[in-house]
C-alpha cells in the first residue's frame, strides 16, 4: 500500500483513479461468444463447457436429485448461518415494498404508481476461486419478494460437471428451481437470447469476470436490462485516532482478498493510525490463505493522510466507493456529509463482512465510481413502476383547456383534438 501525505487537492483526481483494464481485445471475443450462442444455442453451450470448464456435459440443467445430494453435503451449521442471513436480508428488503398512493392532482384527476415485478430475471453466480453463494441470497431474496415469475440461475460447473453444494443449497432455499451449469459470457448470452434449455429473461443480475461484465454491457445495448455496470470490488476506510488499527487492517484485507484488481483505500487525519494500520495489514496478510491475491490488490491500493475528517469525507465523496467504512467513534456525526457511496458502515463494529453476508443490506453495489449516480440492488431492481391515471368528466373539464392550449402551441393538433372531442360531449 503506497502512502501519500497531505496531497494537494489538485492531485486528488489522480488518487481516485481505479486500475485500468485492457479492454481492447475483449469486445471481439465476447461478441463472438454472443453470436455463437444466439445461433447454435445449447450446442454452443456444450462446446463452451468443454472448452472453458473442461467438462463434457450431458445436460445443462441441474436436476432435482443433484440439488438433494448437494443439500445433504452442506453442514448443518452452515445451513443455519445461511438461514440467519436470509431472514435478515428478507426483513430489510421486505420493508422496501412501497405503498401505492393515489394522488388526486386536480379534482377528478387521479394518478398513481404501481410496482409490478419484472416477469423473468436471470442471476449469474460466478464459480471461480470463491463460490459466492451469498450473492444468491442478495439477488434471489428480492427477486422472489418482488414476485418475479421466472428466476433463472446460471453458474459454471467444475471439471466433474458439478456445482458447489452451497450454491445449489442456497438457490433451493430461496426457491430457485431453474439452475443451469453455464458460466462466463456464454451464460449471459444464453439468458439474453434463450436456448432450448435456458429461458430468455428481461433483466440480468450478478457479478462476474471481465468477460461476463463485457457480455452484460453488450446485451444491454441490445435491449436486455442489467443490474448495473460493474468493476472490481473496492472499499474505502476512514479512520482517526479513535479507530482500532487491527479492525481497520482486517477490513482492508477482507476486500483485498476478493481479487488482485480489488482496490482498498485508507484515509486518515492521523499519521500514527496509518502507520499502525499498515503494519497490521502486513502482519495479518501473512496468515491469509489468499495472501497472494490480497498482496496484489494491496499493490494498487493507497493510504492517504489528510488534514481533517472533513477532508477525508470530501475525498471519499470524490472517490465514490462501493463500500465506505467510517471506522471512528463519532461516525454518525458525518452521515449528512456523505453524498457518494454504495453502502456505508458506521463505527468500529460495522465491518464490511456484515453487509457482505448477514446484516440485511444488499452486497450488489455500484463500483468504479458509479456510486455517484447508481444505487445498489434492492427490491426496486426487480420491479418496474407503472403509472396509472383515471380522469372523470370533471377532471378532463378542469385540465382540458390547458392541454388544448399546450398542444396547439406545440403544433400538435391531433393531441388537441383528443381533448376537444371529449369536451364537446360534456
Ligand atoms: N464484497 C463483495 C460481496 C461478497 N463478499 C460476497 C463476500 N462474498 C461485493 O460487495
Ligand atoms: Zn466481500
Amino acid at each position: 500500500m503506497k502512502t501519500y501525505k497531505f496531497p494537494d487537492i489538485k492531485e486528488w483526481n489522480a488518487l481516485i483513479q481505479r486500475p485500468v483494464l485492457d479492454q481492447q481485445s475483449l469486445d471481439a471475443i465476447v461478441l463472438d461468444v454472443l453470436q455463437e450462442v444466439k445461433t447454435n444455442k445449447d450446442k454452443a453451450l456444450f462446446a463452451y463447457a468443454k472448452k472453458f470448464d473442461g467438462v463434457q456435459l450431458e445436460t445443462v440443467e441441474v436436476t432435482a436429485s443433484e440439488v438433494e445430494e448437494a443439500t445433504a453435503q452442506v453442514p448443518q451449521e452452515l445451513k443455519e448461518a445461511i438461514e440467519l442471513a436470509k431472514q435478515n436480508i428478507l426483513a430489510f428488503h421486505a420493508a422496501q415494498k412501497e405503498k401505492e398512493q393515489i394522488v388526486e392532482t386536480t379534482k377528478g384527476v387521479k394518478c398513481w404508481r404501481k410496482s409490478v415485478a419484472i416477469d423473468k430475471v436471470g442471476l449469474y453466480i460466478p464459480g471461480g476461486s470463491a463460490p459466492l453463494f451469498s450473492t444468491i441470497l442478495m439477488l434471489g431474496v428480492p427477486a422472489k419478494l418482488a414476485g418475479c415469475k421466472e428466476v433463472v440461475l446460471c453458474t459454471p460447473p467444475n471439471q466433474e460437471g458439478k456445482v458447489h453444494p452451497a450454491i445449489l443449497y442456497t438457490a433451493s432455499l430461496v426457491g430457485i428451481t431453474k439452475i443451469f451449469k453455464v458460466g462466463g459470457a456464454q451464460a449471459i448470452a444464453a439468458m439474453a437470447y434463450g436456448t432450448e434449455s435456458i429461458p430468455q429473461v428481461y433483466k440480468i443480475f450478478g457479478p462476474g469476470n471481465q468477460y461476463v461484465t463485457k457480455a452484460k454491457e453488450l446485451i444491454q445495448q441490445q435491449g436486455v436490462a442489467i443490474d448495473m455496470p460493474a468493476g472490481p470490488s473496492e472499499v474505502l476506510v476512514i479512520a482517526d485516532k479513535s479507530s482500532n488499527p487491527e479492525f481497520v487492517a482486517a477490513d482492508l484485507l477482507s476486500q483485498a482478498e476478493h481479487g488482485p484488481d480489488s482496490q482498498v483505500i485508507l484515509l486518515s487525519d492521523d499519521e500514527a493510525m496509518i502507520a499502525k494500520t499498515t503494519e497490521a495489514v502486513q502482519r495479518q496478510l501473512e496468515a491469509l490463505p489468499r495472501k497472494e491475491i490480497a498482496a496484489k490488490a494491496l499493490q494498487i491500493s493507497r493510504s492517504i493522510l489528510l488534514n481533517s475528517m472533513e477532508e477525508c469525507v470530501a475525498f471519499s465523496n470524490l472517490y465514490a466507493p462501493e463500500h465506505l467504512i467510517f471506522a471512528t467513534d463519532n461516525a454518525t456525526d458525518y452521515i449528512a456529509q456523505i453524498t457518494n457511496a454504495g453502502s456505508v458502515f458506521l463505527g468500529k463494529y460495522s465491518c464490511e463482512s456484515a453487509g457482505d453476508y448477514a446484516s440485511g443490506t444488499n452486497h450488489t453495489l455500484p463500483t468504479n465510481g458509479y456510486a455517484k449516480n447508481y444505487s445498489g440492488v434492492s427490491l426496486d431492481s426487480f420491479v418496474k413502476k407503472i403509472t396509472f391515471q383515471n380522469l372523470s368528466p370533471e377532471g378532463i373539464q378542469t385540465i382540458g383547456p390547458a392541454i388544448e392550449l399546450m398542444a396547439e402551441a406545440e403544433g400538435l393538433d391531433a393531441h388537441k383534438n383528443a381533448v376537444t372531442i371529449r369536451l364537446k360531449t360534456l
